[in-house]
């Protein structure tokens, strides 16, 4: 079935997900702050020089474009979704519209754009999209997940799997956990394993295929303000041991976010979790965003576009190490 197929093509030994999905604005503010002036051409020659570095797809499995990117250029005049499919790279897109003010609910969000959903993934099938990608987004404060949150954002994600794999698109079930706050790993665990436990019965109740879906879960980690940090290894049991306990067996693959970890700590808490006893039925992986692009986009603005390749090469090679724990970090230097 093409759906399991392409799922674990992504989760691949050695390659992972470069997740380039900013929406216009995120990304026009990530090239601000980096000095760039922020326009379609900007975005477009920024990505278009990472989807071109030599050798990538050994470490690439997937790259998940954003409306504007999938419909972009290559220098060459090559359509970015075609560029990507002959590197042996498959194409992906973020289906959903953004996180909104949940009603009734101070400081949460809904995910929202299942309405049309149908249609637009008929379209980027067409353009060459194989797999999607939503993302929910829960936020630790006092009082906070409410009922209302988890529940609204897990039926959402359920509704938007079922419909991309409907229309052949491997769904990336994001459920993030946002870093941001004082609370500690402990609470950052059950907050976790409440999101997955209800996206999970709510994937049942509406038929999701599981072996054909990928998860793109937080870590299990303390919130940047909690003056409790734990360690590295610490990260990797406790993440892993959440993952155990709320993640169906038959799902292909983890792919991990970075969520505003420094790039080389996402890289180790990967690492160290390949390196672990427990075997876990499924691929650990990564989907990094900011992780995989940090270095590579200030050296856009402040070097050559092969001094960009470089450093998203480094950074890919690293990662790519870490699916199969032999990272360390002299080879960082
Ligand atoms: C790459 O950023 C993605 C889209 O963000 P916006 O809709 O806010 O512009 C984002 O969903 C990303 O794919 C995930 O958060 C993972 O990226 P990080 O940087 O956390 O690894």
């Amino acid at each position: 079935m093409m759906l399991e197929e392409n799922a674990n093509k992504l989760v691949s030994p050695g390659r992972g997900i470069l997740a380039a999905d900013e929406s216009t604005g995120t990304m026009s503010s990530r090239l601000q702050g980096v000095g760039v002036d922020p326009s379609g051409e900007a975005r477009r020659s920024y990505r278009a020089n990472l989807f071109a570095t030599p050798g990538c797809e050994a470490a690439v499995s997937g790259v998940i474009l954003y409306d504007e990117t999938i419909r972009q250029m290559m220098d060459d005049g090559t359509a970015v979704p075609d560029y990507l499919m002959a590197q042996g790279i498959l194409p992906g897109i973020k289906v959903d519209t953004g996180a909104y003010p949940l009603a009734n609910h101070d400081g949460e969000k809904i995910t929202e754009g299942l309405d049309g959903l149908r249609t637009r993934c008929m379209e980027y099938f067409n353009l060459g999209a194989r797999f999607a990608k939503w993302r929910a987004v829960i936020t630790i404060a006092d009082g906070t997940p409410s009922k209302a949150c988890i529940s609204a954002n897990a039926h959402a994600l359920a509704r938007y799997s079922a419909i991309c794999q409907e229309q052949g698109l491997v769904p990336i079930i994001e459920p993030e956990v946002l870093m941001e706050g004082d609370h500690d790993a402990a609470r950052c665990y059950s907050v976790t394993a409440e999101i997955l436990t209800a996206t999970f019965a709510a994937c049942e109740d509406q038929g999701v295929h599981i072996p054909g879906a990928l998860l793109k879960p937080n870590m299990i980690i303390a919130g940047n303000d909690c003056a409790e940090q734990i360690s590295r290894e610490e990260v990797a049991r406790l993440t892993l041991k959440c993952l155990s306990e709320n993640v169906p067996q038959n799902l292909p693959g983890i792919v991990f976010l970075s969520g505003g970890q420094s790039d080389e700590d996402a890289t180790a808490h990967l690492n160290l979790m390949n390196t672990m006893d427990e075997n876990p039925s499924w691929q650990l992986s990564y989907s990094y965003g900011r992780a995989l692009q940090a270095a590579a986009l200030q050296s856009w603005a402040s070097g050559t576009p092969e001094d960009s390749q470089n450093a998203f090469s480094h950074r890919a090679k690293m990662n790519s190490l870490a699916r199969s724990g032999d990272w360390d970090d002299t080879l960082e230097d």
